[in-house]
């Protein structure tokens, strides 16, 4: 079985390595426009990133300062010390802060920090060692490395050492770094620690599945870098290894802890569920995309499709967030959904847009980006505070609470032990400018409706657009469209599934109702019938300088229903307006949250409020509260103001109830609930 398995992974690494070697390498049909060539000028994302650039990043680096991070490195460099931190995957947090100051440093060029990163690039390059591997827990004091590194290189590589996990990030950060900079310091480390890594691992030599995916991705980069055709071949390698692990037994009652938590229990190209540690599986899946679209691997795309669409149907909350069991930070059962307890780790939502970016590159569907963007507006920026320096770990879908029970989590917390989520924040958020358009040929897609400009060639005609917009409070956008010359080429706009009545691309959710508006799009101020394809318009012309394209999206605020088997959401409503999902917090509605009904009738304004969460649009109804007597023996409802926030903005103002889905009967409303005194009591 063994032999089998080899001679297949020899094959597979066979075409690999013609694929890569072939001049004309095959790749994703769709490519994205690259983050160095969009300028954002929007008043959502721009203020978030200029945060992010002033207040994250530098808290971030002063963080991996005064935690000792970057003097494990130091110590490294002199080979002494005792390791200074917890985790041994920590040397990461430097390396997707260095990731995220690259990205930024093209929105808000800045030679102080520039400066910061070279000198903090040396400490790196200082504590490798000669034959290219990196890895301060074992360096510092290669005699005494940390508990989870294991007495030699690698032999702990898939239960716990994550040093092909720290070498993913270095590649990742030092690609961004290049792209983003010019400079090939940070590059030099990362090839010098791929090419052990290339040396190391392969066909007759070591084998492991990755204990952490992300090394796959990381290598795909190099790749796509150097055009070196190792990298490549290494990263299928890894996918190939996983499904072989001796000590796994799926009859074990608790066999996801040796096998599915780390994607480990089937072959990657048997695998059809999102599964496992959420972080893990989708960095996996994203690699599996990568590497699918490299090398053609039908087998590999298959699985990957089959995955993302059990994740779409059964697993993905109405916010985006991904991974609801916190035992094993994984994926739950099909359906399992719960609200209370939803573990949505931060890091979840980032690997979840980097997943579907690429799911839409190889297939060119919207559906891919409407959960992208559902990710963005809603689980992904839940995580970070607005002051960009405090965070969320995982992100709740409800606070359940009363006057009498009071619950003390969950707050933001400036940095964790485990720190994962406020560094990947740091490096996605920059990187943002990338998302927005995509190309193949002469089909430019519009994905992402922010502000800005970008400048593009189709053909060799260089073609400049801008959007204008104030999306998402607003659905219209205006896009002019600057070809240097009159230019012939499609111009893709993404038709959100929210305006075309699809909550979600699967019966995971639904509208309550159909929307009443359509969406409109007209040319120089005449309306256009347009074709569809993939939930795009495709608006096919000769452009010419300052052609106008509007197109209206209908934004009525939207109550969404889940699937019945999601049991925690029967009889309950979500809200949603454009791409944001809302919810109830207590500090606007009389420090409480579960006791709100909505009614199908129920009808919301909605109102901009500049002052309130840095601008936000709130959603107003009349609806009934269950209100309980002092004694919790008599209830009746009295008719109450129902003020809805958006998602991503809950605790911001201290702690308290908050609640994304609304009962719509008095039957299902979560009274003073025993769980909740239970969960008191047991602490
Ligand atoms: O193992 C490294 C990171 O720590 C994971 O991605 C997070 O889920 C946290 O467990
Ligand atoms: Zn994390």
């Amino acid at each position: 079985m063994n032999h089998i398995l080899s001679s297949l992974a020899l094959l597979g690494l066979l075409s690999t390595q013609a694929a890569a070697q072939t001049g004309k390498r095959s790749d994703y049909p769709i490519q994205a426009v690259s983050f160095t060539k969009v300028q954002l000028a929007d008043n959502f994302w721009l203020p978030r990133l200029k945060t992010n650039t002033e207040v994250t990043i530098p808290a971030s680096f002063q963080r991996c300062e005064a935690t000792n991070r970057v003097k494990n490195f130091e110590m490294a460099a002199a080979r002494q010390g005792k390791f200074a931190t917890i985790f041994p995957f920590d040397d990461t947090d430097i390396y997707k802060t260095i990731e995220g100051a690259s990205y930024s440093l093209r929105l808000y060029p800045d030679e102080k920090l520039d400066a910061y990163m070279d000198a903090l690039i040396k400490k790196v390059a200082a504590a490798q060692e000669p034959d290219g591997y990196l890895y301060t827990a074992r360096t510092i004091d290669p005699a005494h490395p940390h508990d989870w590194a294991g007495p030699e290189r690698w032999v702990k590589e898939r239960e716990l050492s994550h040093e092909l996990y720290n070498s993913g990030h270095l590649y990742e950060a030092a690609v961004a770094h290049y792209e983003a900079t010019g400079k090939k310091t940070l590059l030099n480390i990362a090839l010098k620690n791929a090419d052990l890594v290339c040396a190391t691992f392969g066909p007759g030599k070591r084998a492991v599945a990755p204990g952490h995916e992300i090394v796959e991705m990381g290598l795909v980069k190099l790749y796509r870098v150097t055009g070196k055709p190792e990298y490549l071949s290494t990263a299928k390698f890894f996918l190939d290894q996983r499904g072989r692990y001796a000590g796994y037994d799926p009859k074990s009652p608790d066999a996801w802890r040796n096998g599915s938590y780390w994607q480990d229990h089937k072959p990657v190209v048997d695998q059809k569920e999102a599964e496992g540690h959420a972080v893990r599986a989708e960095y996996l899946y994203s690699a599996m995309a990568d590497v699918a679209a490299l090398t053609g691997d039908q087998q590999l795309l298959a699985a990957v499709d089959s995955i993302w669409q059990n994740m779409v149907t059964r697993k993905l909350y109405v916010t985006g967030g991904t991974g609801a069991v916190p035992g094993g930070e994984r994926f739950g059962a099909n359906y399992e959904l719960p609200n209370t307890t939803a573990y949505n780790e931060t890091c979840a939502s980032v690997a979840n847009v980097y997943w579907n970016q690429r799911m839409f590159q190889l297939h060119g569907e919207a559906k891919y980006v409407d959960i992208l963007e559902k990710v963005l507006y809603n689980g992904l920026i839940s995580g970070v505070g607005l002051d960009g320096k405090s965070f969320f770990y995982s992100n709740a879908m409800q606070i359940r609470n009363s006057a009498s029970f009071p619950q003390t989590e969950p707050q933001r917390a400036g940095w964790f032990d485990c720190s994962c989520c406020p560094t990947n924040l740091a490096r996605l958020m920059p990187s943002l400018p990338g998302y927005v358009y995509a190309q193949s040929g002469r089909d430019v897609y519009a994905n992402l409706f922010i502000s800005g400009t970008t400048e593009l060639k189709v053909g060799n005609q260089p073609v400049r657009i801008t959007q204008h917009n104030n999306y998402p409070w607003q659905g219209d956008l205006k896009f002019t469209m600057s070809p240097a010359a009159a230019t012939e080429f499609n111009l893709l706009v993404r038709l959100p599934g929210w305006a075309r009545n699809e909550a979600m691309p699967s019966d995971l959710y639904r509208f309550a109702m159909p929307s009443t508006e359509k969406i409109s799009i007209t040319i120089n101020g005449k309306p256009v019938q347009y074709t569809t394809r993939k939930g795009y318009a495709v608006l096919a012309r000769q452009w010419r300088k300052n052609d106008l394209v509007e197109v209206k999206l209908p934004m009525e605020v939207r109550q969404v229903v889940a699937n019945p088997r999601v049991h925690d959401d029967q009889g309950k409503v979500a809200l949603q307006r454009g791409p944001v999902v809302y919810c109830a917090e207590w500090a606007d509605n009389h420090g409480r949250a579960g006791n709100l009904i909505v009614p199908a009738a129920t009808t919301f304004t909605t109102r901009y409020q500049p002052e309130q969460l840095n601008g936000i649009m709130q959603l107003q109804a009349t609806v009934p509260a269950v209100q309980l007597d002092a004694a919790n023996t008599s209830i009746s409802t009295t008719r109450q103001t129902l003020t809805a926030i958006p998602y991503y903005a809950w605790a911001n103002r201290g702690k308290g109830e908050m609640t994304v889905w609304f009962p719509q009967q008095l039957t299902d409303v979560e009274l003073i609930s025993r769980q909740s005194k239970e969960a008191t009591v047991g602490k």
